[in-house]
């Protein structure tokens, strides 16, 4: 029977890059059988199935969403579920679909089923037009220019007066890019920043969908996971944000990420032929301020460019020698 301290807990999107490797982390943590992993349509891998419990959801389906917290007794959520910058492009409505009925249902279930905890993902995407580019702070204007923005910008809102309105206790941060070897991002502006790395193990060139000189906020995953497990862990008096909270690592221009590759992989090569992504990239900051994250809950991270891309050289290479990498 599980008991306000035994924490039993949903993550939505959990086939998705960030959702699947926090899943792992929360399982270690609080016990395989009490985290129970969720995805749309997308198959899980086979450490995701054989590690704890996994359902199929649709978040955009109350029921679907309502059946496993009934069933799993659940009492705090990771809601990973989202479709991201690129993709909200090609399919806005999906996006709003996904992303602000998603959220709500998640939200209003938290709230019938007086869940302890939900935590609530926001992202860089948030700002556009007005914003400062350096250093942007905490507390600025938020005028995002593509649908995922949009909806990251209400869902911060939205999430905020449900912890006004009815004390329900949701906390979020927004995540710069993020990079990792485990699970492919899907349909985000930051991917190149992935993609990079497993085209240098796989054939020593990328072509780069967004220019030489674009300087965005980026974080590798085991900081991203500290930061969502921390703000979660964080206890609530202290906070006088909840669901947008800057936090920062590292910021840095494709050609510096190409520079840090080749001082591994001196034959590496980068070419570039900026997309439609491009204007995305541009209208998002060049580095965060995050000191009130760090004030609140005590956020730090612990990698930087260089020790990212030794750890993401060496896992990837580990990957192609098992013949893992496609
Ligand atoms: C995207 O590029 O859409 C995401 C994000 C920054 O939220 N990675």
């Amino acid at each position: 029977m599980a008991t306000k301290e035994m924490k039993k807990i949903l993550v939505t999107g959990a086939v998705g890059q960030i959702g699947s490797e926090l899943t792992m982390a929360l399982r270690e943590k609080y016990g395989a059988d009490n985290v129970l992993a969720t995805g749309r349509k997308s198959a899980p891998s086979k450490e995701l199935l054989e590690s704890g419990p996994f359902e199929y959801i649709d978040v955009a389906q109350k029921d679907t969403v309502e059946a496993v917290i009934k069933k799993y007794e659940i009492d705090t959520v990771y809601h990973m579920a989202a479709i991201l910058s690129a993709v909200g492009e090609d399919k806005p409505w999906l996006c709003w679909d996904v992303n602000m009925n998603g959220l709500k249902n998640v939200l209003d279930l938290g709230v019938e089923h007086e869940l302890t905890r939900i935590f609530v993902p926001s992202s860089i995407a948030v700002w556009g037009a007005g914003a400062p580019l350096d250093m942007t702070p905490n507390e600025t204007v938020l005028k995002p220019s593509t649908m995922y923005g949009v909806t990251k910008v209400a869902g911060e809102l939205l999430a905020d007066y449900y912890v006004k309105r009815f004390g329900l206790d949701c906390r979020g941060v927004r995540y710069p890019g993020i990079v990792s070897h485990e699970t492919l991002p899907g349909g985000g502006t930051t991917d190149y920043a992935v993609a990079i790395y497993y085209e240098a193990v796989k054939q020593a060139k990328y072509t780069c969908f967004v220019r030489e000189d674009t300087v965005l906020p980026m974080m590798y995953m085991p900081d991203a996971i500290k930061a969502t497990i921390d703000l979660m862990e964080a206890p609530f008096e202290n906070l006088k944000h909840w669901n947008d909270f800057n936090i920062a690592a590292m910021s840095f221009s494709v050609g510096e990420l190409a520079d840090s590759i080749r001082r591994v992989m001196p034959e590496f090569t980068c070419e570039y032929e900026p997309d439609f992504r491009q204007a995305i990239a541009d209208s998002w900051p060049n580095s965060i301020d995050d000191s009130v994250a760090r004030a609140e809950w005590g956020w730090k991270p612990a990698y930087d460019l260089d020790a990212m891309t030794d750890d993401m050289l060496t896992a990837l290479g580990k990957k192609q020698e098992r013949g893992l990498l496609a």
